[in-house]
Protein backbone atom coordinates (compact mmCIF):
# COMPACT_ATOMS: atom_id res chain seq x y z
CA UNK A 1 0.00 0.00 0.00
CA UNK A 2 1.78 3.53 -0.97
CA UNK A 3 0.74 5.09 2.41
CA UNK A 4 2.82 8.88 2.95
CA UNK A 5 2.99 9.02 6.59
CA UNK A 6 5.07 12.19 6.65
CA UNK A 7 2.43 15.14 5.06
CA UNK A 8 0.55 16.97 7.40
CA UNK A 9 1.25 15.20 10.23
CA UNK A 10 -0.06 17.39 13.10
CA UNK A 11 0.70 18.13 16.45
CA UNK A 12 0.26 14.67 18.07
CA UNK A 13 2.89 12.38 16.96
CA UNK A 14 0.98 9.27 18.45
CA UNK A 15 -1.71 10.01 15.87
CA UNK A 16 -0.87 10.33 12.05
CA UNK A 17 -3.32 10.46 9.64
CA UNK A 18 -1.70 9.10 6.79
CA UNK A 19 -2.39 9.65 2.61
CA UNK A 20 -2.85 6.58 0.72
CA UNK A 21 -2.32 7.19 -2.98
CA UNK A 22 -4.76 5.32 -4.82
CA UNK A 23 -3.91 3.97 -8.42
CA UNK A 24 -6.80 1.70 -10.28
CA UNK A 25 -8.18 -0.92 -7.62
CA UNK A 26 -5.07 -0.34 -5.75
CA UNK A 27 -4.90 -0.60 -2.55
CA UNK A 28 -7.54 -3.35 -2.59
CA UNK A 29 -11.04 -2.32 -0.36
CA UNK A 30 -10.03 -5.63 2.33
CA UNK A 31 -6.32 -3.62 2.49
CA UNK A 32 -8.50 -0.81 3.44
CA UNK A 33 -11.11 -2.31 5.47
CA UNK A 34 -8.39 -4.40 7.95
CA UNK A 35 -5.50 -1.84 8.05
CA UNK A 36 -7.69 1.20 8.98
CA UNK A 37 -11.17 1.43 9.00
CA UNK A 38 -11.61 -2.18 11.32
CA UNK A 39 -8.88 -0.47 13.45
CA UNK A 40 -11.13 2.62 13.69
CA UNK A 41 -8.11 4.80 12.47
CA UNK A 42 -8.56 7.79 9.78
CA UNK A 43 -7.02 8.16 6.71
CA UNK A 44 -7.03 10.27 3.93
CA UNK A 45 -7.14 8.71 0.51
CA UNK A 46 -5.74 11.00 -2.44
CA UNK A 47 -5.75 10.36 -6.13
CA UNK A 48 -7.75 11.07 -9.46
CA UNK A 49 -8.76 7.26 -8.79
CA UNK A 50 -10.47 7.39 -5.89
CA UNK A 51 -13.08 10.18 -7.41
CA UNK A 52 -13.97 8.40 -10.17
CA UNK A 53 -15.40 4.80 -10.93
CA UNK A 54 -13.41 2.70 -13.78
CA UNK A 55 -11.13 5.69 -14.83
CA UNK A 56 -13.92 7.60 -15.43
CA UNK A 57 -14.36 11.06 -13.33
CA UNK A 58 -17.82 11.21 -11.03
CA UNK A 59 -20.22 13.36 -13.33
CA UNK A 60 -20.12 16.31 -10.35
CA UNK A 61 -16.69 17.26 -11.43
CA UNK A 62 -17.87 17.94 -15.32
CA UNK A 63 -21.22 19.08 -14.25
CA UNK A 64 -20.94 21.42 -11.13
CA UNK A 65 -17.44 22.55 -11.99
CA UNK A 66 -15.92 24.94 -14.68
CA UNK A 67 -12.63 25.85 -15.25
CA UNK A 68 -12.03 29.37 -14.36
CA UNK A 69 -10.82 32.20 -17.32
CA UNK A 70 -6.73 31.51 -16.92
CA UNK A 71 -7.92 27.78 -17.02
CA UNK A 72 -6.08 26.96 -14.01
CA UNK A 73 -8.44 26.09 -11.43
CA UNK A 74 -12.09 24.74 -11.02
CA UNK A 75 -15.07 26.92 -9.38
CA UNK A 76 -19.04 26.40 -8.82
CA UNK A 77 -20.70 26.40 -12.69
CA UNK A 78 -23.28 28.58 -10.33
CA UNK A 79 -25.60 29.34 -13.58
CA UNK A 80 -25.66 25.02 -14.06
CA UNK A 81 -26.75 24.34 -11.04
CA UNK A 82 -29.51 26.83 -10.51
CA UNK A 83 -30.74 26.09 -13.56
CA UNK A 84 -30.93 22.82 -12.75
CA UNK A 85 -30.90 22.46 -8.93
CA UNK A 86 -32.13 26.26 -7.80
CA UNK A 87 -35.48 25.23 -7.03
CA UNK A 88 -34.51 22.65 -4.26
CA UNK A 89 -35.40 23.70 -0.30
CA UNK A 90 -31.75 23.05 1.27
CA UNK A 91 -31.08 23.34 4.94
CA UNK A 92 -28.47 26.11 5.97
CA UNK A 93 -26.30 26.57 8.82
CA UNK A 94 -25.67 29.64 9.97
CA UNK A 95 -21.89 29.85 10.99
CA UNK A 96 -22.36 32.99 12.77
CA UNK A 97 -24.87 32.08 15.93
CA UNK A 98 -24.56 29.23 18.34
CA UNK A 99 -27.67 27.77 19.77
CA UNK A 100 -27.97 24.38 21.99
CA UNK A 101 -24.03 23.58 21.21
CA UNK A 102 -24.36 23.62 17.43
CA UNK A 103 -25.23 26.44 14.51
CA UNK A 104 -28.79 27.01 14.23
CA UNK A 105 -30.24 25.83 10.57
CA UNK A 106 -33.24 27.00 8.52
CA UNK A 107 -34.08 26.25 4.90
CA UNK A 108 -33.78 28.02 1.51
CA UNK A 109 -34.01 27.38 -2.00
CA UNK A 110 -30.59 26.50 -3.35
CA UNK A 111 -30.96 29.36 -5.78
CA UNK A 112 -31.27 32.02 -2.70
CA UNK A 113 -28.16 30.44 -0.68
CA UNK A 114 -26.07 30.67 -3.71
CA UNK A 115 -26.99 34.28 -4.27
CA UNK A 116 -26.09 35.19 -0.54
CA UNK A 117 -23.12 32.86 -0.60
CA UNK A 118 -21.44 34.55 -3.57
CA UNK A 119 -22.85 38.30 -2.33
CA UNK A 120 -20.29 37.74 0.59
CA UNK A 121 -22.13 36.02 3.28
CA UNK A 122 -19.77 33.39 3.98
CA UNK A 123 -21.75 32.54 7.43
CA UNK A 124 -24.36 30.49 5.57
CA UNK A 125 -23.15 26.97 5.32
CA UNK A 126 -25.41 24.29 2.95
CA UNK A 127 -25.25 20.82 4.54
CA UNK A 128 -27.16 17.78 5.15
CA UNK A 129 -28.75 18.30 1.78
CA UNK A 130 -29.89 15.23 0.86
CA UNK A 131 -29.24 15.37 -3.14
CA UNK A 132 -29.11 11.23 -3.85
CA UNK A 133 -32.46 10.95 -1.88
CA UNK A 134 -33.84 14.29 -4.04
CA UNK A 135 -32.05 13.42 -7.41
CA UNK A 136 -32.02 9.69 -7.58
CA UNK A 137 -31.64 9.91 -11.33
CA UNK A 138 -28.98 12.05 -11.16
CA UNK A 139 -26.04 10.02 -10.22
CA UNK A 140 -23.22 12.66 -9.47
CA UNK A 141 -20.92 10.43 -7.79
CA UNK A 142 -20.09 6.89 -6.63
CA UNK A 143 -19.75 5.46 -2.86
CA UNK A 144 -16.07 4.55 -3.45
CA UNK A 145 -15.46 0.74 -3.11
CA UNK A 146 -13.86 1.26 0.30
CA UNK A 147 -16.86 2.49 1.57
CA UNK A 148 -19.70 0.76 -0.25
CA UNK A 149 -19.91 -1.94 2.99
CA UNK A 150 -22.99 0.44 4.37
CA UNK A 151 -25.66 -0.97 6.28
CA UNK A 152 -27.61 1.86 7.04
CA UNK A 153 -27.99 3.28 4.01
CA UNK A 154 -28.83 0.12 2.44
CA UNK A 155 -31.55 -0.10 4.58
CA UNK A 156 -32.41 3.18 4.32
CA UNK A 157 -32.54 2.89 0.73
CA UNK A 158 -34.13 -0.79 0.82
CA UNK A 159 -36.89 0.93 2.72
CA UNK A 160 -37.94 4.43 1.63
CA UNK A 161 -36.32 6.12 5.02
CA UNK A 162 -34.43 9.24 5.15
CA UNK A 163 -30.41 8.26 3.94
CA UNK A 164 -27.52 9.74 5.31
CA UNK A 165 -26.39 10.72 2.08
CA UNK A 166 -25.25 14.68 1.93
CA UNK A 167 -23.85 17.43 0.21
CA UNK A 168 -21.99 20.30 1.98
CA UNK A 169 -21.45 23.74 0.10
CA UNK A 170 -19.69 26.58 2.36
CA UNK A 171 -17.33 29.56 1.31
CA UNK A 172 -14.00 30.04 3.04
CA UNK A 173 -14.68 30.74 6.93
CA UNK A 174 -17.59 28.56 7.11
CA UNK A 175 -17.60 25.75 9.64
CA UNK A 176 -18.79 23.08 11.83
CA UNK A 177 -18.74 23.02 15.42
CA UNK A 178 -17.01 20.28 17.68
CA UNK A 179 -19.11 16.91 17.35
CA UNK A 180 -19.38 12.83 17.37
CA UNK A 181 -21.25 11.80 13.97
CA UNK A 182 -25.21 10.69 14.83
CA UNK A 183 -24.60 6.96 16.45
CA UNK A 184 -20.95 6.91 16.58
CA UNK A 185 -20.90 6.33 12.64
CA UNK A 186 -18.61 6.67 10.31
CA UNK A 187 -17.94 9.44 7.97
CA UNK A 188 -16.23 9.50 4.47
CA UNK A 189 -16.25 13.20 3.00
CA UNK A 190 -14.42 13.64 -0.57
CA UNK A 191 -13.62 17.25 -1.32
CA UNK A 192 -14.98 17.83 -4.85
CA UNK A 193 -13.70 21.18 -5.04
CA UNK A 194 -12.20 23.02 -2.41
CA UNK A 195 -10.16 22.48 1.33
CA UNK A 196 -10.89 21.77 4.54
CA UNK A 197 -9.03 21.78 7.86
CA UNK A 198 -9.98 18.65 10.23
CA UNK A 199 -9.47 18.72 13.60
CA UNK A 200 -10.14 15.36 15.26
CA UNK A 201 -9.67 13.50 18.84
CA UNK A 202 -9.47 9.93 18.73
CA UNK A 203 -12.53 8.31 21.29
CA UNK A 204 -12.92 9.17 24.46
CA UNK A 205 -10.37 12.16 24.86
CA UNK A 206 -13.07 14.50 24.34
CA UNK A 207 -13.67 13.58 28.37
CA UNK A 208 -10.53 16.16 28.83
CA UNK A 209 -12.88 18.73 27.46
CA UNK A 210 -15.84 18.64 29.58
CA UNK A 211 -16.71 22.08 31.54
CA UNK A 212 -18.00 21.28 34.81
CA UNK A 213 -21.35 20.56 33.90
CA UNK A 214 -20.09 18.04 31.64
CA UNK A 215 -20.63 19.92 28.43
CA UNK A 216 -18.56 19.48 25.32
CA UNK A 217 -16.76 22.71 24.31
CA UNK A 218 -18.61 24.42 21.02
CA UNK A 219 -14.97 25.57 19.24
CA UNK A 220 -11.65 23.82 19.82
CA UNK A 221 -10.11 26.37 17.44
CA UNK A 222 -9.54 28.88 20.88
CA UNK A 223 -7.85 28.82 24.22
CA UNK A 224 -7.71 26.69 26.61
CA UNK A 225 -7.92 23.94 24.13
CA UNK A 226 -5.10 24.99 21.53
CA UNK A 227 -2.42 25.56 24.75
CA UNK A 228 -0.30 22.82 24.64
CA UNK A 229 -0.63 22.44 27.94
CA UNK A 230 -4.00 21.76 27.58
CA UNK A 231 -4.72 17.92 29.18
CA UNK A 232 -6.04 17.00 25.55
CA UNK A 233 -3.70 18.89 23.49
CA UNK A 234 -1.32 16.12 22.68
CA UNK A 235 -4.23 13.53 21.61
CA UNK A 236 -5.34 16.52 19.13
CA UNK A 237 -4.49 15.63 15.46
CA UNK A 238 -4.95 18.66 12.81
CA UNK A 239 -4.64 17.72 8.61
CA UNK A 240 -5.75 19.90 5.83
CA UNK A 241 -7.68 17.79 3.41
CA UNK A 242 -7.23 18.92 -0.69
CA UNK A 243 -9.61 19.06 -3.56
CA UNK A 244 -10.19 15.60 -4.50
CA UNK A 245 -9.60 13.70 -1.62
CA UNK A 246 -11.21 11.84 0.44
CA UNK A 247 -11.42 12.07 4.51
CA UNK A 248 -12.24 8.33 6.53
CA UNK A 249 -13.71 9.81 10.34
CA UNK A 250 -13.71 6.71 12.44
CA UNK A 251 -16.55 5.72 14.76
CA UNK A 252 -16.57 8.29 17.72
CA UNK A 253 -13.96 10.55 16.78
CA UNK A 254 -14.88 13.94 17.78
CA UNK A 255 -13.71 16.53 15.19
CA UNK A 256 -14.32 20.12 13.90
CA UNK A 257 -13.96 20.88 10.82
CA UNK A 258 -12.86 24.58 8.76
CA UNK A 259 -13.53 25.34 5.01
CA UNK A 260 -10.48 27.11 4.05
CA UNK A 261 -11.73 27.95 0.83
CA UNK A 262 -14.91 27.64 -0.61
CA UNK A 263 -15.95 23.68 -0.38
CA UNK A 264 -17.92 21.28 -2.12
CA UNK A 265 -17.87 18.01 -0.48
CA UNK A 266 -20.22 14.69 -0.54
CA UNK A 267 -20.45 12.93 2.44
CA UNK A 268 -22.25 9.75 3.82
CA UNK A 269 -22.44 8.62 7.59
CA UNK A 270 -22.41 4.45 7.66
CA UNK A 271 -21.94 1.50 9.89
CA UNK A 272 -21.28 -1.95 8.73
CA UNK A 273 -19.59 -4.70 10.27
CA UNK A 274 -16.34 -2.93 11.63
CA UNK A 275 -18.29 -1.01 13.86
CA UNK A 276 -21.73 -1.95 14.16
CA UNK A 277 -21.06 -3.10 17.74
CA UNK A 278 -19.90 0.62 18.23
CA UNK A 279 -22.79 1.99 17.62
CA UNK A 280 -24.63 -0.58 19.48
CA UNK A 281 -22.59 0.02 22.62
CA UNK A 282 -23.35 4.28 22.14
CA UNK A 283 -27.12 3.33 22.00
CA UNK A 284 -26.51 0.93 24.98
CA UNK A 285 -24.65 3.86 26.69
CA UNK A 286 -27.35 6.57 25.83
CA UNK A 287 -30.29 4.78 27.26
CA UNK A 288 -28.28 4.35 31.04
CA UNK A 289 -28.83 8.47 30.66
CA UNK A 290 -31.86 8.23 29.66
CA UNK A 291 -32.95 5.72 32.46
CA UNK A 292 -31.00 7.86 34.59
CA UNK A 293 -32.56 10.83 33.82
CA UNK A 294 -36.23 9.55 34.45
CA UNK A 295 -35.20 7.31 37.14
CA UNK A 296 -37.78 8.99 39.50
CA UNK A 297 -40.99 7.70 37.68
CA UNK A 298 -39.64 4.14 37.31
CA UNK A 299 -42.46 2.37 40.16
CA UNK A 300 -44.63 4.70 39.27
CA UNK A 301 -45.12 4.24 35.35
CA UNK A 302 -46.60 1.01 33.89
CA UNK A 303 -44.22 1.68 30.51
CA UNK A 304 -40.86 3.09 31.84
CA UNK A 305 -39.00 1.20 29.64
CA UNK A 306 -41.17 1.59 26.47
CA UNK A 307 -40.95 5.32 27.62
CA UNK A 308 -37.17 5.27 27.65
CA UNK A 309 -37.16 3.80 24.04
CA UNK A 310 -38.93 7.22 23.04
CA UNK A 311 -37.24 9.49 24.49
CA UNK A 312 -34.07 7.63 22.90
CA UNK A 313 -34.97 8.27 19.50
CA UNK A 314 -35.93 11.47 20.02
CA UNK A 315 -32.49 12.55 21.34
CA UNK A 316 -30.27 9.67 19.15
CA UNK A 317 -32.28 9.33 15.64
CA UNK A 318 -32.69 5.77 16.89
CA UNK A 319 -33.79 3.26 19.68
CA UNK A 320 -33.01 -0.38 20.37
CA UNK A 321 -35.76 -2.04 17.62
CA UNK A 322 -34.84 0.79 15.06
CA UNK A 323 -31.40 -0.83 15.39
CA UNK A 324 -32.32 -4.04 15.61
CA UNK A 325 -34.28 -3.67 12.58
CA UNK A 326 -31.91 -2.58 10.32
CA UNK A 327 -29.36 -5.68 11.57
CA UNK A 328 -32.20 -8.39 10.80
CA UNK A 329 -32.78 -6.58 7.24
CA UNK A 330 -29.13 -6.87 6.34
CA UNK A 331 -28.59 -10.26 7.79
CA UNK A 332 -31.67 -11.42 5.18
CA UNK A 333 -30.47 -10.09 2.91
CA UNK A 334 -26.97 -11.72 3.30
CA UNK A 335 -28.34 -15.00 3.43
CA UNK A 336 -30.41 -14.60 0.17
CA UNK A 337 -27.10 -14.02 -1.56
CA UNK A 338 -25.50 -16.47 -3.98
CA UNK A 339 -21.97 -15.65 -2.93
CA UNK A 340 -21.55 -16.08 0.92
CA UNK A 341 -20.75 -12.58 2.43
CA UNK A 342 -18.36 -14.28 5.05
CA UNK A 343 -17.23 -10.99 6.84
CA UNK A 344 -20.74 -9.36 6.72
CA UNK A 345 -22.42 -12.71 8.29
CA UNK A 346 -19.93 -13.48 11.26
CA UNK A 347 -20.23 -9.72 12.05
CA UNK A 348 -24.21 -9.61 12.31
CA UNK A 349 -23.64 -13.36 14.32
CA UNK A 350 -21.70 -11.41 16.78
CA UNK A 351 -24.44 -8.45 17.11
CA UNK A 352 -27.29 -11.25 17.22
CA UNK A 353 -25.62 -12.89 19.94
CA UNK A 354 -25.25 -9.69 22.09
CA UNK A 355 -28.52 -8.44 21.24
CA UNK A 356 -30.21 -11.49 22.50
CA UNK A 357 -29.78 -10.68 26.47
CA UNK A 358 -31.60 -7.39 25.45
CA UNK A 359 -35.62 -7.43 25.77
CA UNK A 360 -36.17 -7.24 22.15
CA UNK A 361 -39.59 -8.33 20.11
CA UNK A 362 -37.79 -9.90 17.40
CA UNK A 363 -35.48 -12.31 19.89
CA UNK A 364 -37.23 -15.57 17.82
CA UNK A 365 -36.14 -13.78 14.66
CA UNK A 366 -32.52 -13.25 15.77
CA UNK A 367 -32.32 -16.63 17.08
CA UNK A 368 -33.67 -18.47 13.18
CA UNK A 369 -31.43 -16.13 11.66
CA UNK A 370 -28.29 -16.60 14.30
CA UNK A 371 -29.16 -20.53 13.31
CA UNK A 372 -29.02 -19.87 9.60
CA UNK A 373 -26.01 -18.15 9.61
CA UNK A 374 -24.24 -20.79 11.41
CA UNK A 375 -25.48 -23.13 8.90
CA UNK A 376 -24.20 -20.73 6.22
CA UNK A 377 -20.68 -20.42 7.62
CA UNK A 378 -20.26 -24.02 8.51
CA UNK A 379 -18.60 -24.66 4.85
CA UNK A 380 -16.63 -21.16 4.85
CA UNK A 381 -15.09 -21.16 8.52
O1 LIG B 1 -17.47 19.22 6.30
C1 LIG B 1 -17.97 19.61 7.35
O2 LIG B 1 -18.16 20.79 7.60
C2 LIG B 1 -18.38 18.61 8.40
C3 LIG B 1 -18.29 17.19 7.96
C4 LIG B 1 -18.41 16.23 9.08
O3 LIG B 1 -18.56 16.56 10.22
C5 LIG B 1 -18.32 14.79 8.76
O4 LIG B 1 -18.11 14.41 7.59
O5 LIG B 1 -18.45 13.99 9.69
FE1 LIG C 1 -19.01 14.90 11.48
Amino acid sequence: MNTDHSIDTISAPSHIIPRIKVFGNSPSPEEIRDNYIAKNLPFILTGDACLSTNSIPWKVFDEWLVCSENGQVSQLDVEHIIRHYGEDVVPVADCSKQEYGTHPKTEMKFTEFLSRMGGGDCCLYLKDYHFVRMHEDVKLYETPAYFTSDWLNEYCVDNGKDDYRFVYLGSTGSWTPFHADVLHSFSWSANIVGKKRWILYPPGKEELMKDQLGNLPFDVTIEPYTLPTHPSYPHRVEVTQSSREIIFVPSGWHHQVHNLETTLSVNHNWFNGCNAEKCWNYLKYNLQLVEKEISEFKDSMTDWESHCQVLLRAHMGFHFEDFIEILIHIANKRLGMNRPQVFDLVALRDMFRQIANVNSSSRTTIETLVKEINKTLQYYI
